[in-house]
């Protein structure tokens, strides 16, 4: 029935799956919605590039000089022949701070959604890296991932960028969980995760003043009318970001700007004038309810890193 309705009347072609499926179920609630892994198509994926480099968006950088200052803490208890393990791995930059700390690691998985963007990483990283296997595997990490059974050495999972914050804190265990399992026994995961602070500084880093989270957040709308055959007016949507406290998140929004109907997948969805599409929540964690997460998804955490504002976290869990 689902197949039925995305099929686009005018090709033997249905429209991409699972695309389709769930912007017309996303689409058709009350509070209209998308999955948030729609946004890295490959123009996505430059634009969240772009993001990371924003003077606003303190994260990547904060993460970053956590790692170069953990980077010997966290390859001592990886130790020699690891395998290193991304998921979500987009340009892989980040893991070069580890790899670089790392004891003559074996092999990388990078493991992400976006295939093309993936493998210009990889090559990019098997050329400064001659004696390592890179086997990436283009999938979506929020599903059971089969790794490949030989990897050498100690297991290290890797999931920086507070990508975990784009989890409802059920679904944040329920990866910890997962990935615990895709890693096996006596492995370890290096988390990064930002923390809850002044909320200023949290919506300044949604809302740039270059407009390069607008693009990002509107991209959803171009991919929609390129993929999936949308007339949506990409002038008549506004982006707009703001933190929620009761949840502890940011969340981003699509506002439309007039009443308007727009057909996408084959169907027709109405909006009203500051109607919003809910693209996607940012959650903010303390350290503290950060470690009862990873603790109750069977974790344990030794070691954790933050920087001195206490901006962002590295945690170090083992099984
Ligand atoms: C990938 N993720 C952790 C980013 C975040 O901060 O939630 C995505 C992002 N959305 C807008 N800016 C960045």
């Amino acid at each position: 029935m689902a197949l039925a309705l995305a099929a686009r009347p005018d090709a033997e072609e249905p429209w991409p799956q699972p695309f389709a499926r769930d912007v017309l179920e996303g689409l058709g609630r009350a509070q209209k919605t998308l999955p948030a892994k729609y946004f890295y198509d490959e123009a996505g994926s430059q634009l969240f590039d772009r993001i990371c480099d924003l003077p606003e968006y303190y994260p990547t950088r904060t993460e970053t000089g956590i790692l170069r200052d953990a980077a010997g803490r966290i390859a001592a208890r990886a130790g020699a022949g690891c395998s290193l393990v991304e998921f979500g791995s987009g340009s892989s930059t980040k893991v070069r701070i580890l790899l670089d700390a790392m004891d003559a690691p074996a092999a990388y998985v990078p493991i992400d959604i976006s295939a093309e963007h993936m493998r210009s990483a990889a090559s990019a990283l098997r050329a400064d890296y001659p004696g390592l296997d890179v086997v990436p595997m283009a999938a979506d990490f929020t599903r059971a991932v089969h790794l490949p059974a030989d990897l050498p050495g100690r297991r290290v999972g890797f999931f920086p960028g507070s990508t975990i914050g784009n989890f409802t804190p059920p679904e944040a265990a329920d990866f910890l969980r997962q990935a615990g399992e895709t890693l096996g026994e006596a492995s370890l995961l290096v988390l990064g995760v930002d923390l809850r602070k002044q909320v200023g500084r949290l919506e300044a880093a949604y809302n740039d003043a270059a407009g390069v989270t607008a693009a990002f957040n509107l991209n959803l709308l171009h991919r929609m009318n390129r993929e999936l055959g949308g007339t949506f007016d990409v002038a008549a949507f506004r982006h707009r970001a703001f933190f929620n406290p009761v949840e502890s998140r940011i969340e981003m929004h699509l506002e439309s700007l007039a009443d308007q109907r727009v057909e996408v997948a084959g169907q027709g969805f109405q909006f009203g004038a500051g109607e919003t599409i809910h693209t996607e929540n940012s959650y903010k964690y303390s350290v503290d309810d950060l470690e009862a997460l990873a603790g109750r998804a069977g974790w344990k955490v030794p070691e954790r890193f933050t920087d001195t504002d206490g901006l962002f976290a590295v945690f170090c869990l083992t099984r």
